[in-house]
């Protein structure tokens, strides 16, 4: 099976990658510099993660060391929702190359399709607990993202948490200039996200999955949530090829065609993570693990159920 997915532009991208959410500012460095010992040539970050300066880190230190080429990397970044006027787009990609260090990163997404109001406060919240909207459009938002390309800073522009309607809306803009090369969605068993996967790949839009092993460290996790890593019939399938449950999740997303990041700053899973090229799950299993879909999201982003740009209403 493919170790990377080429994406619309021409260019290659790794199918299993490093996530950064949540990693501490004080390991993330240790964690990104041995993913790519470990072979990761994907790197996932953003803005709001708060540690893209960590990440880069990790990044020069192996390229200082000879151990890849700047090249041979695959960084990924992403546009936060306060940033969604046109004229903030490059300020805001500027201040993520600043951090990384580096001169251009290789896809960047807009995080979210709810712009919010612009500020310092990343998540400005009214009296009801709701995300305060900014006046900004998609579409303008797109044609300062696809100025980043022509500019230079960014290799590909994609999307994130995108709905199918919020993507058409990209793909029919009259003077579209790129189309988006990815969309990068939360993705696993108990999400499995078939209609949306089928219909970026129907568009040539590659799919990346974030929270494959269900986010078990998720702020908001609850008693009642249906805990992933956890279900014996993952570990009976994972027992049978001498693997862990989080390899056979990682492998179910790389047997679709589909992008897989996961998180960790531990270096013996970080290494675990990526041994996923050297076994297959038969098509009864693939067939079995889609079955647990009950389209349980791990980061329902609540807070924006009221936002006119709110993706996670539609079907898909
Ligand atoms: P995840 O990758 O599903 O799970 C990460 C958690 O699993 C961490 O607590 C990690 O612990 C643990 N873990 C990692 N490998 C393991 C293994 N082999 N066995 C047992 N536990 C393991 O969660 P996620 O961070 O939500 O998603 C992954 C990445 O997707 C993020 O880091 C971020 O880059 C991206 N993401 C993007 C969006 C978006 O809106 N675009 C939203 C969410 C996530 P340790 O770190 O302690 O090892
Ligand atoms: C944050 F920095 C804070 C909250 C939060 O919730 C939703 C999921 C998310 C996100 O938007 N991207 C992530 O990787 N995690 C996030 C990030």
């Amino acid at each position: 099976m493919a170790a990377t997915v080429k994406l619309n532009t021409g260019a290659h991208m790794p199918t299993v990658g490093l996530g950064t959410w949540k990693s501490a500012p004080g390991q993330v460095t240790e964690a990104v510099k041995a993913a790519i010992k470990a072979g990761y040539r994907l790197i996932d970050g953003a803005f709001i993660y708060h540690n893209e300066a960590e990440v880069g880190e990790g990044v020069q230190a192996t390229i200082k060391d000879a151990v890849v080429k700047r090249e041979d990397l695959f960084i990924v970044s992403k546009l936060w929702c306060t940033f969604h006027e046109k004229s903030a787009v490059r300020p805001a990609c500027e201040k993520t190359l600043s951090d990384l260090r580096l001169e251009y990163v290789d896809l960047y997404l807009v995080h979210w399709p709810m712009g919010l109001k612009p500020g310092d406060d990343e998540f400005p919240l009214d009296s009801a607990g709701q995300l305060i909207s900014g006046n900004t459009d998609l579409l303008k938002t797109w044609e300062g993202m696809e100025e980043l390309v022509d500019a230079g800073l960014v290799k590909a522009i994609g999307v994130s948490n995108f709905n199918k309607e919020q993507i058409e809306a990209i793909l029919n803009k009259p003077g579209l200039k790129y189309k988006p090369a990815n969309n990068q969605v939360e993705c696993h068993p108990y999400l499995t996200q078939e209609k949306l996967i089928n219909y970026c790949h129907s568009q040539g839009i590659a799919v990346t999955a974030y929270s494959p092993l269900g986010s078990p460290a998720r702020d908001w996790a609850s008693a009642d949530d249906p805990p992933l890593l956890e279900s014996p019939i993952l570990k009976a399938i994972a027992e049978k090829y001498k693997k862990s449950t989080a390899q056979v999740l990682i492998r179910f997303h790389v047997q679709r065609n589909v992008i897989a990041i996961p998180k960790s700053v531990t270096p013996h899973r970080i290494q675990e993570n990526f041994k996923v090229f050297d076994f297959e799950l038969s098509a009864e299993e693939m067939k079995t693990i889609s079955g647990f879909n009950r389209n349980w999201r791990a980061c329902p982003m609540e807070w924006g159920s009221s936002h006119k740009d709110f993706p996670f209403k539609a079907d898909f």
